[in-house]
């Protein structure tokens, strides 16, 4: 139905415009009328919940104008647009980023005093959207960010879970999760009740044969769904572009209840119904590199991916065009592989419902599809398998079954008689039951693969794609090395530094221009200029102190070094190496004089991080944190020499507060295994030091600061694979400051030590798969080194200040330029300030 106003009666529509406030003024009024009028409440009952609502309707007011015109400017210049495909979008608060993007939070700041509240006290009173688990949902928010920053015409398309990720509460020393019901007021989301897809599940496929004597698929049978979309605006920094991310949430295709069960007294099972379709979007799967092969996971994944593609064809088919362009005005991004659905389900609505021939079918598909790879652990590749797909999607199972077959022809073809290389690259691992390799399926299916940094890109062509490069040629593979968003990660989290830096650079264009920090260096003796740099670290530090003070009872010295490793609980990221490293420390303070003790400088070991609910061995590290905190804290031997904290339920807004805080951060993991982390690039900018493996990004950040501000350590991801072969098969001799550790922790000396054995026998009996014992001596040899390099605090700052102005490189404005550039083709559009 067209439901566009004609001509003659646009003119009272402009005149009636709704134009937002424009000053402070016109805030003040905005806020008393929402908490007038949308909230009914009133000066007399107005608390700081209600005035951040008030507050967050207001600014919610001026974006939903830029929002529209976006949506319009992108309809009519008819531009190729970009699809960001992520089943996890961790944006954490949205306020004072919407405010920093208008360029309004002064404004707003001195309106709400006015009106009898601090803003900082406003702003806290949003709950996190935490519809990820780490950093590749965190990656997703920070590339809508640029997206929109940079003017690209960019869609996100993810769920809309009710729940998010946990909340994380420590009782008694152990992670206990608390379900996160995050929607009772969230003002950042627009239900559209009228932009609605089907859904179809199970079903049987009917092959028949058509007047052309062209054989064709029907799927029929099985259950419908119905997806209805929720649109989040995604503001621009600078610019007055606001993007869509479109979330789905799923709902009985029926509406409410089935009223022929309803009215024949099958009350129950006319609600389990209903139920049954509102549990697909229920619950973010807290998994992070783990797959579980669950069906309710394989059903959120089809639902979201056939959705998004229905309402991105949807878009696409009002332009007229023939299917042929369809790569020229869309690229689908595939964030990891959990939409590779998506390939299939292009291709069956190619060729079941638009008639088009297999082979130029697959050529749009391909040209479409591009697809990022976050990891190469094995326990993270996500396989299905061929029963349940095919119970679950049977035209899909086919589908996959004619690509893998083609595909395999065309190796054939090139490599005649090889059938090893047949069983290795193909998409269906013979096994029992068989599985589908989405993975391979996710690289058959796209045109561009890309890893997150540099070492990682290199490692899948050597690793897990090896074959494929000789099938597919070096060309189809490339990297895109991760960025994070300075405006979140500089700007809102560290107010005073990007004040400090903005006064130093010539104002706030390093924001959008993260190459600018490097006129940092012109001032690097400057006196005034250091002190303040200084001063800014230690009110950030004092300022998490206090929050561990509130949250732990822990008292904790903002003069030590803050020595922190944030980030999901994973052996392969060796937190576990951290608490021995800990322990080794306490041990030693413990063994030496009061004089020697006088001369050792006090640290905080700050750890903070969720364990997947069903990961023994994370959750037995989470423990054991905890529990040499308990032992240490308390022991008067030590004092502030050092102290060990747990802060719970580690987040988005969290992070905010806690990576300005550091000194030095711990990005440890096992060379090899840690795709690219990014928030060794939040610490960095943030002015803290690394120490860190040669694995991931930590790489990178190294090349672009210089390798004296950074403190490396451990083997080479080159030497890992023989190391661990030696475990095995050869002697394997257990290092001593670790043996110490582990007796220590066996005699008891942190609480009964029946749950910390197996992670002992990891290491010592079970062939240390992730080089803890290699590793350790160079461990806490290089934290000795930073305890030296710590002690003289003017050469620390230069390096600070150093590592900051050579931190440009990893905005992820660059990033998603590449992305645009190498993978997408798409332009930015161009955009005039106008300041609505
Ligand atoms: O993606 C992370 C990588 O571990 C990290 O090195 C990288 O920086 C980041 C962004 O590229 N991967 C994840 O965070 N992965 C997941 O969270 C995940 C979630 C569900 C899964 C599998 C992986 O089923």
């Amino acid at each position: 139905v067209e439901a566009s106003i004609p001509e003659p009666q646009r003119e009272a529509w402009r005149k009636h415009q709704v134009k937002g406030f424009k000053d402070q003024d016109g805030f003040e009024r905005e806020v008393v009328r929402h908490v007038e009028t949308t909230l009914a409440r009133s000066m007399y009952n107005c608390d700081e919940s209600a005035a951040y609502s008030a507050t967050a309707l207001a600014i919610r007011d001026l974006l939903i104008r830029r929002w529209n015109r976006t949506q319009q400017r992108q309809t009519f210049t008819d531009s190729k647009r970009v699809y960001y495909l992520s089943l996890e979008f961790l944006m954490g608060r949205t306020l004072d980023n919407a405010m920093l993007n208008l360029g309004n939070k002064e404004l707003a700041k001195a309106g709400l005093s006015e009106l009898g509240f601090r803003i900082e006290d406003v702003i806290q009173q949003e709950q996190d959207a935490a519809l990820g688990n780490g950093g590749l949902g965190r990656l997703a928010a920070c590339f809508l960010d640029s997206l929109a920053s940079l003017n690209y015409p960019a869609w996100g398309y993810g769920l809309r879970y009710r729940y998010g990720i946990f909340k994380q509460e420590i009782i008694d020393g152990y992670q206990v999760e608390v379900p996160d019901y995050w929607l009772d007021f969230n003002p950042w989301e627009f239900p559209r009740h009228d932009v609605t897809v089907d859904i179809q599940f199970y079903g049987h496929v009917v092959k028949s044969t058509d007047e052309n004597g062209r054989v064709v698929h029907r799927w029929e049978g099985g259950e419908t769904v119905k997806a209805v979309a929720y649109d989040v605006p995604i503001p621009g920094y600078g610019t007055s572009t606001t993007n869509n991310l479109r979330l789905w949430s799923s709902k009985a295709a029926s509406g409410e209840f089935d009223f022929q069960k309803f009215n024949s007294g099958d009350y129950e099972s006319s609600v389990a119904d209903q139920q049954r379709a509102e549990t697909i979007s229920a619950v973010l799967y807290p998994n992070d590199n783990l797959e579980r092969g669950k069906e309710l996971r394989l059903k959120q994944q089809y639902f979201w991916v056939a959705a998004s593609l229905y309402d991105i064809i949807r878009r696409f088919k009002k332009t007229k065009r023939p299917w042929s362009e369809f790569p020229e005005k869309v690229a689908i991004q595939l964030n990891d592989t959990h939409p590779t659905l998506a390939i299939v389900e292009l291709q069956r609505i190619l060729v079941d419902l638009e008639g088009l021939e297999w082979d130029k079918a697959w050529n749009i598909v391909v040209n479409t599809f591009g697809y990022t790879n976050h990891t190469v652990l094995p326990e993270a590749l996500e396989k299905w398998s061929v029963p349940l797909l095919q119970h679950l999607l049977p035209r899909h199972m086919q589908i996959i079954y004619d690509i893998n077959l083609f595909f395999l022809q065309t190796v054939e073809r090139e490599f005649p008689g090889n059938f090893g290389l047949l069983r290795d690259v193909s998409i269906i691992e013979e096994s029992q039951p068989k599985m589908v390799r989405m993975a391979f399926l996710a690289l058959v299916g796209s045109h561009k693969v890309n890893g997150v940094a540099e070492l990682h890109s290199d490692l899948i062509k050597t690793t897990i794609f090896k074959d494929f490069v000789q099938i597919f040629g070096p060309d189809k593979f490339t990297n895109v090395t991760n960025g994070i968003t300075p405006r979140r990660w500089l700007h809102q989290a560290n107010p005073r530094l990007s004040e400090l830096i903005s006064s130093k650079t010539g104002g706030y264009g390093f924001l959008k221009d993260l190459t600018q920090l490097n006129r940092l260096e012109e001032h690097i003796n400057d006196a005034d200029f250091r002190r303040e740099w200084a001063e800014i670290k230690y009110a950030n530090k004092v300022r998490l102190a206090k929050h561990i003070k509130e949250t732990t009872g822990v008292t904790v010295n903002p003069r030590a070094l803050f020595d922190v490793q944030v980030k999901r609980i994973h052996e392969y990221k060796r937190q576990q190496m951290n608490i021995f490293g800990a322990i080794h420390r306490y041990l030693k303070l413990k063994a030496m004089t009061p004089e020697e003790r006088a001369k050792q400088l006090p640290r905080v070991s700050i750890f903070g991080g969720k364990a997947a609910p069903g990961y023994w061995m994370a959750k037995q590290i989470i423990h054991l944190i905890n529990s040499v905190g308990a032992v240490v804290n308390n022991d008067k031997d030590i004092g502030d020499l050092l102290k060990v904290v747990f802060i719970e339920d580690y987040n988005v807004s969290k992070a905010e507060m806690i990576i300005p805080a550091s000194d030095i951060s711990e990005h440890i993991s096992t060379a090899g295994t840690e795709a690219s982390g990014t928030s060794n690039m939040k610490f960095v900018l943030n002015g803290g030091l690394i120490i860190g493996t040669c694995d991931g990004a930590n790489i990178e950040i190294t090349r672009e600061i210089g390798e004296d501000h950074i403190f490396l350590f451990g083997t080479l991801a080159e030497h890992v694979e023989e190391l661990r072969h030696s475990h095995l098969y050869g002697k394997h001799e257990l290092n001593p400051d670790l043996a110490r550790v582990f007796e220590e922790i066996e005699k008891g000396t942190f609480g009964n030590p029946d749950g910390f054995a197996s992670l002992i026998s990891a290491v010592r009996e079970h062939g240390d798969f992730y080089l803890v014992s290699d590793d350790f001596q160079s461990y806490i040899d290089t934290h000795a080194q930073v305890d030296v390099a710590y002690r003289d605090q003017e050469a620390w700052i230069t390096s600070c200040i150093k590592s900051v102005a050579s931190m440009g490189f990893f905005s992820s404005d660059r990033c998603i330029t590449e992305y645009a550039e190498e993978i997408w083709n798409i332009e930015p559009l161009k955009v005039k300030d106008e300041d609505d």
